[in-house]
């Protein structure tokens, strides 16, 4: 074959690849909405991999909202997608949806969050951090750093998502082992720096400006971020006076560890599209048993 030759194949392949056709597959994807610093990075690094990975993305934002997700799913069936991408707001709620999906023979694949359906053959597989583990590493980081003595606030995610569940339950095993650790308050900021900020306001008020308490666990660094604006307009000092841990490492949160405002984040990558999307072109090429879970690592920083 000359160099000519070759050349001509290319432009023909790439010509066939813009017009969205032959090769590229059509991927529908529900993303939970735009919350915090963590999420949009992640839409965006989802958004500018797909045309590397020859995928036309038709992507949803459910702006939190499950009946929108739901809405979205069903359009992405209607139009015939070759797979579906959820990030469910919830873990309740998906049985039907999904078997709507597996009877059009549309692969679903989760992300990010997790459902909870008693039928797991509905979707493919799940590629995700393990939000259990992060608790577990934020709980194991208090435990050391407090010398398992510690009163601990708890900021809450979006209330039934599977990360405010699991990371609860994570720190929660860690600070079990500990009689001296205890989570004296808790409540859900729906996982937004706005909410973090009434939540923290809220407890101020309730345990006279955080008497006794050692420590503020969020399950987002916006929560937390949020907490210490509401501790910095009480006159308190966050990461001196309390301990600050929290999970998704943003770059705000990276600033407020370097200002010593916060004490440790756990990280939750966000430039995950090369851990999803290679498994789904996979499958869509040759369809197979995949483990349920695909996990991706978490790392924790910690202020110096
Ligand atoms: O930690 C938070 C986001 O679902 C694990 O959702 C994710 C969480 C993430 O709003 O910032």
């Amino acid at each position: 074959m000359s160099f000519k030759t070759i050349l001509a194949g290319t432009a023909l392949a790439f010509s066939t690849l813009a017009a969205g056709s032959a090769w590229a597959e059509t991927i529908g994807f529900s993303q939970v909405g735009s919350e915090g610093d963590w999420r949009p990075a992640f839409s965006a690094n989802m958004q500018n991999e797909a045309a590397t990975y020859g995928i036309d993305l038709k992507f949803a934002d459910a702006q939190g909202k499950q009946e929108e997700q739901l809405r979205a799913v069903r359009a992405f069936i209607a139009q015939g997608v070759d797979a579906i991408i959820i990030a469910p707001v919830v873990v309740t709620g998906w049985d039907q949806v999904l078997q709507e999906a597996k009877d059009a023979n549309i692969p679903v694949f989760l992300v990010d969050r997790d459902v909870d359906v008693a039928d797991k053959s509905l979707y493919v597989t799940r590629i995700s951090a393990d939000f259990n583990l992060e608790g577990k590493i934020a709980g194991a980081w208090l435990a050391q750093a407090s010398l398992g003595n510690c009163k601990i606030v708890e900021l809450q995610g979006t209330t039934g998502s599977a990360p405010a569940i699991e990371r609860n339950a994570g720190f929660q095993a860690i600070i079990d082992q500990f009689p001296n650790m205890e989570i004296v308050q808790t409540q859900s900021g729906d996982f937004t720096t706005e909410g973090g900020k009434k939540v923290m306001e809220a407890f101020i008020k309730s345990t006279n400006n955080l008497e006794g308490i050692c420590a503020s666990f969020a399950h987002n660094d916006n929560m937390q971020l949020g907490a210490i604006q509401a501790m910095k307009e009480a006159g308190l000092n966050p990461g001196t006076d309390i301990k600050m841990v929290s999970v998704d490492y943003v770059p705000a949160m990276a600033d407020a560890l370097a200002a010593g405002e916060a004490n440790a984040s756990v990280e939750l990558r966000s430039a995950v599209a090369e851990y999803i999307y290679p498994v789904i072109l996979d499958y869509l090429k040759a369809p197979s048993d995949l483990p349920k879970w695909i996990v991706i690592p978490s790392d924790l920083h910690v202020a110096n």
